[in-house]
């Protein structure tokens, strides 16, 4: 066994580490400041210490210091004296999959380092999120702890502990602590084996009935791909692209959407393109679909998988409940009244789905940011969302196009876009949403163009399982001809301020169902520009990314 010194080390606290959507996330640089990881670690740590935790699993998206973080957390876990670290092989491990180790192992809590989509390398992002024992990002109540706690923390505790060696699975005694370095892909590719007919899959690529182009984007989901389509799957050598999960993400935005995935985009709208094209992102929980021709929105793509949701093995006994975030569309709604079951809606942030999950009032749900899951994790799950699209493409034997048709045909359509302004002077955005928000009682009544305000408001939610409250989730807009409009500010990036406006404008299917939902939607994009005085704030008229 390895001799080694724990020493208590002096740190001053920082007054930045407030979690945001989904973990803490900043430039490399501030991380790789003396004391701000082992700070924000300790500070974690000495949280869930209270209870007693026997296993924490630990893995990461591969992005650059992914490695070194990972050393440091296990030298100030071990110095803590946490009994077990399930560490993943080479530190990778997608999200989704760290969830599925969470519950599997009945862990009691996981550590990610990931900032999802966000560029990574040496002048790129990084992050760290914690999730908790039901594999869920962790709640407000715990990363409120967390923060408060390094508001003040003056000290840390480290082993020094040689660097490990994560490249083998092993398990190595480090006094108190048993180190288990396993390999983070192969417990997924099974769970997702036990959760789809691989055999109807496999039947199906064999007579090319089905056929993919998956693009890993250089991130973490390259190695559970080539596993999941390639080798158990038998798909066709070429459907994974940019498989190979580098430090970098080849320098590109690892964020699976029309703008940042161009590549895959070009080669779907070819004449000979595959049944499905689908990308993730940087840590695996996104996902986007494309079928020839034919790009499937997120909220579209959730109301699709409730209305055909019989033909996923998982759901074959039905579901009880469906959840959207506020800003997702009401497609899936619309499906859920026609099951006649419950359709909740959450503000931002996959951590709000967990409870229903738990409590089983929801087993399917999903988000307008390519987010989409099931209760077989409690993240959401960008492969999962691809093999079930690929069984149901399979089970209807029809192209993505016609799938979407006619569901339109049969529900209507919510054309959807969301703007981006990124960027923006923190104060700035600030004072924008502050007068967006001042307004919101007096804007009922007016008129904007075409479009007549019936009612706004500040989007609130009470948690239906334990009454938590999230405030001040969003603007809301409505419009009398059933339109809408909702504007927030992200909870992801590592720069000034990103102003979000997601529009959305229903049609029903007594018209034109097959329209561009940019062009559609310009106007009400103009109006929605006006009402908050974007340009007067931000100087800004134009969006940085449309998806
Ligand atoms: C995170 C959360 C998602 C959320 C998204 C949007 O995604 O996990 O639940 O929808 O952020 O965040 P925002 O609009 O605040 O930037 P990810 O994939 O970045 O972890």
């Amino acid at each position: 066994m390895q001799e080694f010194e724990v020493v208590e080390v002096a740190s001053k606290a920082f007054s930045d580490q407030k979690p945001g959507t989904s973990g803490l996330r900043k430039k490399v640089q501030v991380f790789q400041q003396e004391h701000y990881l082992e700070n924000f670690v300790q500070s974690f740590l000495n949280v869930v210490l209270k209870d007693e935790p026997r296993l924490i699993v630990i893995g990461g998206d591969g992005r650059f210091f992914n490695l070194d973080a990972i050393q440091t957390i296990v030298e100030i876990a071990v110095a803590n004296e946490v009994p077990q670290l399930l560490i993943a092989r080479d530190g990778i491990l997608s999200t989704p999959a760290a969830s599925h180790w969470i519950r599997k192992y009945q862990a009691d809590a996981g550590i990610i380092l990931s900032a999802s989509h966000n560029p990574a390398g040496e002048n790129g992002d990084f992050g760290i999120k914690f999730n908790g024992a039901n594999g869920a990002p962790a709640p407000e109540a715990l990363t409120t702890a967390v923060f408060e706690t390094s508001k003040s923390i003056s000290s840390y505790k480290r082993a020094k502990i040689e660097a490990l060696d994560l490249t083998h699975d092993q398990d190595i005694l480090l006094n108190h602590t048993h180190v288990v370095i396993r390999d983070g892909i192969e417990d997924y590719v099974h769970h997702m084996a036990a959760l789809f007919d691989f055999d109807a899959l496999r039947d199906g690529f064999e007579s090319k009935q089905i056929s993919i182009l998956f693009d890993a984007m250089n991130a973490v989901t390259g190695p559970y791909a080539k596993r999941l389509f390639l080798d158990a799957l038998g798909a066709d050598e070429t459907s994974v692209i940019n498989a190979e999960a580098k430090a970098d993400f080849g320098g590109g935005h690892p964020d699976p959407n029309l703008v940042h995935a161009a590549e895959l985009v070009a080669q779907m709208n070819t004449a000979d393109a595959p049944v499905l094209g689908a990308a993730s992102d940087g840590d695996g929980d996104r996902n986007l679909i494309l079928g020839k021709q034919q790009f499937v929105s997120p909220s579209d793509s959730l109301a699709v998988l409730l209305e055909h949701h019989k033909l996923l093995p998982q759901f074959s006994e039905g579901i009880l409940g469906v959840a959207r975030s506020m800003p997702t569309s009401t497609a899936v709604d619309r499906v859920a009244e026609s099951l006649g079951i419950d359709c909740y809606e959450t503000p931002t942030g996959w951590k709000f789905f967990g409870n229903l999950l738990d409590d089983k009032r929801i087993q399917l749900c999903g988000e307008e940011s390519f987010g989409t899951g099931s209760d077989h994790v409690r993240e959401k799950d960008g492969l999962w969302a691809v093999l079930a699209w690929l069984t149901i493409v399979n089970s209807l034997n029809k192209p993505v196009a016609q799938i979407m048709s006619e569901h339109w045909q049969r529900f209507g359509r919510s054309y959807y876009c969301r703007y981006d302004f990124e960027g923006i002077a923190s104060d700035s955005a600030d004072e924008m949403i502050t007068a967006l928000t001042k307004s919101v009682t007096s804007l009922a009544d007016q008129t904007f163009g075409n479009y007549q305000v019936k009612r706004a408001d500040i989007f609130e939610y009470t948690d239906p399982v334990d009454a938590s409250e999230a405030k001040n989730q969003g603007v809301r807009v409505f419009f009398t001809d059933g339109s809408r409009v909702v504007y927030r500010l992200s909870g992801t990036g590592t720069v000034g301020a990103t102003l979000r406006v997601y529009l959305e404008q229903y049609q029903d299917a007594s018209g034109d169902l097959q329209g561009d939902a940019q062009v559609v939607t310009q106007e009400l994009a103009e109006v929605a520009l006006t009402i908050a005085k974007v340009n007067e704030f931000s100087g800004r008229t134009t969006p940085d990314v449309i998806t």
